[in-house]
Order: C-alpha cells, then structure tokens, then sequence
C-alpha cells in the first residue's frame, strides 16, 4: 500500500508527513473554538455534497494534465497506464494517477505530452481495434474512441516503443508517471526490483546514455490530495454502500457463525449496489483476530464473548470508501467491551472536534493521542497518561509511550482512487476544502501484549502492575473509523449511515436480520446515472 498509509490495516505512524509543524501558531483557545464551530457543522450541515452527479468531465481531466504541466519543467511528459494482466482472467483495474490524468480505464495505455517553450503536443496510446482480439478482450475504444473520450490525438499502443526512442533522441528529458519504483529508488540511493515500465525506460536509456529519467508521480499525487466536488460525490456513494453494508453485517452477527460468512454478506452489499469491488481486503476479525491489525484471513467461527471488527470498504467506479465499525457478537457490550469501546469512541470525537477547514491537521492527532492516553490510565492499562516503558535494552533504555502498546497506527489517512490516498494535508499540514480523510483510532488488548516489552528491570515492573487489568480486558480489539470530507461548507461526515453509537448498535442488533437486503433501485438508479 502506499507510502503515506497511516492506517490499521497499512499501519503507519502519524497523521502523515508534513504535519509537524504551524502547530504553535494557533492558541488553544483558537481551536477551541474551532471544535465549536465544526461540532455545529456536524449537528446542522447534515449533506451538502450531491448523491448523484455531474461526472468527472472531459474538461476536469484536461485542467488536471494543465495543472501537472504548470509544475514541470520542458520535456516528454510520460503517464503509462497499467497493463493487461499477465495471468490470464484477472479483472484489469487501472493505474490511479493514469486515470486521474485521462480517465481513461483501458488496459496498456500511455499519454505523452512534449512540452517545449511553452507548447504542448499530447498523444494517447491505446490497444487498436482488432476483431479477432476483441473475441477474448472485449471491445477496446481504438484511436478515435480514445480522442472522443479525451479530446487528444490517438495513436496505437503497438507505436509507443519507437515514439519513445526517438523522443529520447531528441536530448529532452523524460519525466514519468508510472509504476517506477526501481527508478525512485535510485533517486534515493536504494535498489529495487523493476518493473516493466522500469525495463522499458532502462532500454531507452541504454541506447541513449545521456537521456534524464526523472519520476514525477509526487506531483500527481500532490494534485490528487485536493478532490473535486465530482470526486466527493463518488466517494460519498462509495462510503453510503459501504454504510449500508456495516448495517448488514452488524444485523446478520450472531454467534456461532463464521467471519466469512459476514465477509461474502459485506462484498455481496458492495456489488449488488454497484460497487466495482473492496477497496482492500475485507477484515472481520473475531475476538483475538480483533487485535491483529492485518488480519484478514477471515475464517474463525465467532464466539459470544467476542468482540468483531470490521474493517470494510467498497470501491465505487474506482473511488474508495473505508469504515470500520466493532461490535460485541452477544448483540450486547459487556462491561469490559463498553469500556474499550466508548475509550475509542471518546478519542474518535475529540479529533472530529479538531477536523476543522484552515485548522492544522496535526490537532487531531495530538487530541487523540491526549484522549486515548488518559482514557487508558483511567482503565489502569497503563501507569499513567505520559507513562513509558523501556522499549530498548541496555544501561539507558530508549522510551516509548506506554499507550502505545494498545494503540500502534496512525489516526487516519486521505482517501480516493486509493483507499490509502494522497491528502492534502500531507503537504499543507491543514484542513481545506478538498480533503477527503479518515479518522480511526482504535485500542487493541492482546493477550500478551505485556510480553512485547523487552525484558528489562523496569519493564517486569510495569507488567507486573498492569497485567491483571490487561487479563480483564484481554482479546478485545475495538476500532471506529469514518470517513469526512470538506468543501467551502465545511466538513461533512459522509459514513453518518453506519450507527457507531452503543446504544444504537445494540438496537440495530437485537432487530437482526432476515437475509440480505432487498434490491435498492435507488441505488442502482444512481449507477446507471454517474457516468
Ligand atoms: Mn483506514
């Protein structure tokens, strides 16, 4: 997953790069203030990013390429789309930054666009139309399909290669947008293994020893931290499928059933709505899968001391959505569950308190780490809210924080045609409109998470302190994720469909479920609709 992933299931460390700073500009009163006005946007703002839309026009793909131009230097301009799979039958998904460019949701695709003293000249390399091809493929747009749908010029992909070459003998450099991890890499002084778009600039460049390779994916990923308000609102139809089928999964849990089968019940709701497929895989994870971040193997029978999370997220004509709720299989949150659970629910809304437009990103962060610490020192998990352990060896050990032994990812992260997108904020270390994030803490008791401590002196201390509180609340995993965007109106939490009270949860429960949803014509209307 992405390099910027801070969630659960990438795991990162903080609320993303960039975020560290300006903090000291803004008083505490400020943001108090702040949190005020945000929690009267979340109480009266219910939605006002349209369900049905206004697609992604042709004009918004061109002021992309115009924007990404703006902020390169002369060259060749190289985007390569993802190939056609290699194994035989695996369904084609196109390359993020390509489809941010073109739109364009065909397989071995490339744009290229010369730009010199001020002119550009773009071409399109698609697959050509060939009959006998199209047998096994499907229909391909061809040349013309291809200029109709991107206003470029179009040109067969089989031409690239020696459009390339004779490019590249012209002395401009090559900047590309692809799948170059062997040359970002090198950029950094690192090896990696290369990929076919790795080999083929390889090749150029072993005929033409001078030619410049320069990836530019940061630039495109930087353009892509700022959605448009058609890319809200397909990333509000992926997180109201996604919504819809938490409410499923939440209704059908019992015990006695096994996590797969709320699995097929989870990506049945995605599809049967219109989602393409999960943005990720699928993780229901049951009493002590629920405090293994990863897990996903999804195949333990559930108990009814168990707490169940589900991490879930459908994508919707390639946007994706990402929400995790948990909840006990008895339909009921035991003691020890509602404390965990309301811990985690706490520390998710003091960071909403902090999701304000112009507000530095890192306040959720910081509200949250505050929240959590102290919410764990309540439940005697840990000595105290700025409480250490040893986490090194030897005569003066490295500190952690203690509360980070329950909590080991970052708050949330930006979402898009990537479940882990690019968020403005990584760059700007603030909130505007445009941004599409997460917000997900969680807190995960692991039956031996005492034992992860290296063994020092002070560290048996600590565990013999804490250990029966950690036994009391042992394999109870809770994470509450939800998804927000922001425009000139402020933030608007677009997973509001999926309960994450107790108090609804249990009510959602208890009414149960009596097999899958019926056809949701509304839904699939608006698919037809959304071009
Ligand atoms: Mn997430």
């Amino acid at each position: 997953m992405r390099r910027q992933g801070v969630s659960a299931h990438s795991c990162g460390s903080d609320v993303g790069p960039g975020t560290s700073v300006l903090r000291t500009k803004y008083s505490q009163l400020q943001s108090l203030e702040w949190g005020f006005r945000v929690f009267r946007r979340f109480v009266l703002v219910l939605s006002f990013i349209p369900g049905t839309l206004a697609a992604q026009s042709q004009k918004e793909f061109a002021s992309r390429r115009e924007a990404l131009l703006r902020k390169v230097g002369d060259g060749v301009i190289v985007a390569f789309g993802a190939p056609e799979p290699a194994q035989d039958y695996l369904s084609f998904f196109q390359a993020p930054s390509f489809y941010y460019l073109t739109g364009l949701r065909e397989p071995d695709a490339a744009l290229v666009m010369v730009k010199k003293s001020g002119q550009v000249n773009a071409t399109m390399f698609v697959q050509p139309r060939l009959p006998a091809r199209e047998a096994w493929t499907g229909s391909r747009m061809g040349t013309s399909g291809v200029e109709t749908l991107t206003g470029i010029r179009g040109r067969s992909a089989n031409e690239l290669p020696a459009v390339l070459d004779s490019l590249a003998g012209t002395g401009q450099q090559f900047l590309v947008v692809g799948d170059v991890a062997a040359h970002e890499a090198e950029a950094q002084g690192q090896t990696a293994v290369r990929t076919a778009n790795d080999q083929l600039l390889d090749q150029l460049k072993q005929k033409h020893q001078t030619l410049r390779i320069t990836p530019v994916n940061d630039v495109v990923e930087q353009l892509r931290g700022t959605k448009s308000p058609a890319e809200l609102s397909l990333i509000k139809q992926a997180v109201e499928i996604t919504a819809l089928a938490q409410k499923e999964a939440i209704s059908a849990l019992t015990d006695g059933i096994n996590e797969f089968e709320l699995q097929a019940l989870i990506e049945f709701t995605f599809r049967r709505n219109g989602a393409d497929r999960p943005a990720f895989a699928t993780i229901v994870g049951s009493g002590p899968n629920s405090t293994t971040l990863h897990y996903n193997r999804n195949d333990r029978f559930i108990d009814i001391n168990d707490m169940v999370v589900m991490d879930i997220g459908a994508s919707y004509k390639g946007y994706a959505a990402d929400i995790t709720r948990t909840v006990p299989a008895s339909g009921h949150f035991s003691t020890s569950q509602r404390d965990i659970y309301q811990l985690v629910r706490d520390v998710q809304a003091a960071a909403e308190r902090q999701a304000v437009p112009g507000a530095p990103s890192r306040l959720m962060n910081d509200s949250a780490n505050a929240a959590l610490a102290s919410g764990l020192a309540r439940l005697k998990l840990i000595d105290s809210p700025d409480a250490t352990y040893d986490c090194s060896t030897g005569p003066s050990p490295r500190q952690c924080p203690q509360y980070r032994l329950y909590y080991m990812h970052g708050l949330g992260h930006g979402i898009g045609l990537e479940v882990h997108d690019p968020e403005q904020y990584y760059y700007t270390a603030r909130l505007a409109p445009g941004s599409a994030f997460t917000i997900e803490p969680g807190v995960y008791v692991r039956e031996h998470v005492l034992e992860e401590m290296p063994d020092t002196p002070r560290n048996r201390e600590i565990a013999g302190r804490l250990r029966q509180f950690v036994t009391f609340y042992k394999n109870i995993g809770v994470r509450i994720e939800d998804d927000y965007a922001v425009t000139d109106r402020g933030v608007e939490r677009l997973s509001a469909g999926a309960p994450r009270e107790i108090a609804e949860l249990e009510a959602l429960m208890k009414a149960g479920s009596t097999g899958p949803a019926k056809r949701n014509r509304e839904m699939v209307d608006r698919y037809r609709q959304t071009p």
